[in-house]
């Protein structure tokens, strides 16, 4: 959620119009991810002080209010090398307003000046700390305290570098940041740090890079006096000097001309550039003259000596809506591409082999293991409901699956036979992130599958499955879903190869898989019949999704796209609870929608059926194409394709996509940005 975007241009002249157009343009791409708040900072004409604009509100809001406020003259000036810096908020500290949004100041002179993402857990300590020493606060945020802390570290230790105040800053603070900080004491220089939530350095020169990765520095100790860390309620005590650092080389590209990006994630900087470098928790990015460096405070055994300049292949246009009215339309058309991207490279259908690169060197672990738990939030814990009973086929070993929030409550007991898949689209939510951790820490095997290259659940993971889906700016998860329920179907078939009671089934699922695109497509043609059905639900206040066996999972993801898209109350239902209480429910005005398909639970959903149907229920039915016996049952029906009973989820989640984005239009809702919600919940 929220965002931080930051752009340095050294030796290339940019007027601050056009630097200020930059970092509007850069929040625009950021928007998906959900915030309340938004502001910028740059340099005042004089280049001696720093401005900012700061609204609360979309970044239309800001646009206009820098339009306004950067009207002069002075402003269309090019300046050589600048460093302008911008954020949009999603509240933690401090309500939204303008006074609470960021960039946070270290004083009125705007010494320093910082956008962060995340919370700084032990802000308290340190605003008693620094109110001991004649702060005074003007926010409500955490983040406050991260600027006057700086400020605080460069009276008392003039000889540091800004880097190092940075670094001596973030010894400091505990919790999860994205950080990017601008000082008019520094002019031309900016330094970015992460612990938990996402930041990367984009690169643009007018040439090739000479090189694709950069050197980390080691901590270094500073020049003069030791830094003293914050304890609770503000006392400090002495921290040990840092080891000196042992390798001196840092990153200048071969011609002075460079620019620099900061960013949440890739999708605010390829129109830019597409070379990346992903930072590493506690990893400090500085910008000083023109030449980047990356330092650790402290270097581990495992450490690498270099970070990877990267490549991203995401191009322009996966970013923008194309021919559709939503981001989240294009992404539910996109999926019959999606999902043979997931299985690009992997499902070899001539051979009937399944190859994933990411976790093939840990199968024979995996075999060995005591249980299988699959953890995630929303969307992504369904996926995991989806392919719970093909694993368990598969693999013969127990399968458990966990919502990530619940699964921390409960402190449950992990085992280091054990092996934790962590489901997650952004890679980034809090609460999967906790969960890994917790798993990791007690010796599991921890298998990430995501979407989000660079990614922290993709970087802490032993190994995994990116599921390649492309990047999805919806809030509402939808190509995600079919991807990530793909990848785990592939990780079923990868783990009964040489199960020949299993050869048989296996080479069913295959050929279905060999279908699905085509299938998908055809359900996709279904879009104009379920807008009808749309009209016929929007205005209600509820509607239950009944169905079971392998398709239960579409029931909880149904209701989920409902409830976020449309605000309506929605609920699936295990049909087979239905005379355990949610019977009462239904009468003659209660929408209810079945998924009744000719699979192994077929008899108990069409007994389901008739129960609705018996108190006056008028189910929309959800059945295979032909099936005349279950269509009989009601006047509205959408009919699917037939595929094997484990895949049947991919089909029957199409229709309740497309269902709950077209109640979502005849609603007035903001189908890409649902009120309340986010695209990545990095807070727990
Ligand atoms: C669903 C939402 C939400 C999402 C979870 C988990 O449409 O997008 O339920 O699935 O917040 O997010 P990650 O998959 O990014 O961990
Ligand atoms: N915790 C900070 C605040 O509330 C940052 C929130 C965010 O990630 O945007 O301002």
């Amino acid at each position: 959620m929220c965002g931080i975007f930051a752009y340095l241009n050294y030796l290339t002249p940019k007027s601050r119009l056009e630097v200020l157009d930059l970092l509007v343009t850069g929040l625009k791409r950021l928007e998906y991810r959900g915030y309340d708040s938004t502001g910028v900072a740059i340099d005042s004409p004089d280049s001696k002080n720093i401005v900012m604009v700061k609204r609360t509100g979309k970044v239309k809001v800001l646009e206009d209010a820098i339009k306004e406020h950067f009207s002069g003259g002075e402003y269309s000036e090019p300046v050589m090398t600048h460093i302008g810096i911008a954020h949009t908020r999603w509240a933690t500290h401090g309500v939204p307003c303008e006074r609470n949004s960021h960039p946070h100041r270290s004083d009125e002179g705007n010494g320093f000046v910082v956008v962060h993402n995340g919370i700084i857990t032990n802000y308290n300590d340190v605003k008693t700390f620094l109110a001991k020493r004649g702060y005074e606060f003007e926010s409500d945020t955490d983040t406050e305290v991260f600027a006057k802390l700086v400020h605080h570290l460069w009276k008392t230790h003039p000889t540091y570098s800004f880097r190092e105040l940075v670094e001596q800053a973030i010894l400091q603070v505990e919790g999860a940041f994205a950080i990017a900080v601008k000082s008019k004491h520094f002019p031309g220089e900016c330094v970015a740090s992460r612990r938990s939530s996402p930041l990367l350095v984009a690169i643009k020169t007018k040439s090739r890079l000479a090189t694709d990765h950069i050197p980390i520095l080691y901590g270094k100790d500073t020049d003069s006096g030791k830094p003293q860390e914050i304890r609770p309620h503000g006392q400090t005590r002495e921290l040990p000097v840092l080891p000196r650092s042992d390798s001196t080389s840092e990153f200048m590209p071969e011609e002075k001309e460079v620019e620099y990006f900061f960013a949440s994630d890739a999708s605010a900087v390829i129109e830019h550039t597409n070379r990346v470098i992903y930072l590493e928790d506690d990893d400090v990015a500085a910008v000083r003259d023109g030449t980047l460096s990356i330092h650790r405070l402290k270097k581990s055994l495992d450490d690498p000596h270099a970070r990877e300049i990267t490549t991203l292949k995401m191009e322009i246009q996966q970013i923008m809506k194309g021919n559709y009215d939503y981001f989240m339309q294009k992404e539910i058309f996109e999926q019959p591409d999606s999902v043979v991207n997931t299985m690009r490279g992997r499902v070899r259908f001539d051979g009937n082999a399944i190859v994933l690169g990411g976790i093939k060197d840990y199968i024979p672990e995996i075999k060995r293991c005591r249980r299988l738990m699959l953890i995630g939030c929303g969307t992504s814990y369904h996926s995991a409901v989806a392919t719970r009973q093909l694993l368990e086929e598969l693999t013969e070993l127990p399968v458990i699956v966990e919502l990530a929030s619940d699964f921390l409550d409960r402190n449950t007991p992990i085992f280091r036979d054990d092996v934790c898949f962590f489901i997650s689209q952004s890679g980034e939510t809090a609460d999967t992130l906790m969960a890994l951790r917790y798993c990791k820490q007690r010796g599991a095997l921890i298998v990430g599958i995501t979407n989000t290259v660079g990614s922290s659940i993709c970087r802490e993971s032993h190994c995994g499955v990116h599921i390649n889906a492309g990047p999805e700016i919806g809030v509402a998860s939808t190509k995600a879903y079919t991807s990530q329920f793909i990848s785990l179907v592939m990780f079923a078939l990868v783990m009964s190869e040489d199960r020949l009671s299993l050869q048989q089934r296996r080479l069913e699922i295959l050929q279905a898989l060999s279908n699905l695109a085509d299938q998908i497509r055809k359900v996709l043609k279904l879009d104009s019949k379920v807008q009808e059905l749309a009209k016929d639900l929007y205005q209600h206040k509820s509607l239950l999704i009944m169905g079971r066996g392998y398709n239960f999972a579409t029931c909880l993801e149904g209701a989920l796209k409902v409830k976020e898209l449309t605000y309506m109350h929605s609920e699936g239902i295990m049909a087979g609870e239905l005379k355990h209480g949610p019977l009462a429910l239904v009468d003659d005005s209660m929408p209810v929608l079945m998924i009744v398909l000719r699979d192994p639970v077929y008899v108990k959903c069409m007994n389901a059926l008739q129960q609705v149907t018996s108190r006056k229920g008028c189910p929309v039915i959800i059945c295979e194409e032909g099936d005349e016996e279950t269509k009989a049952f009601s006047s509205r029906h959408l009919e699917i394709p037939r595929t094997v009973d484990c895949l049947q989820g991919i089909l029957t989640v199409i229709p309740m996509q497309l269902l709950s984005y077209h109640i979502a239009v005849l609603r007035g809702c903001d189908v890409d940005c649902p009120r309340n919600l986010a695209k990545s919940v990095t807070v727990e």
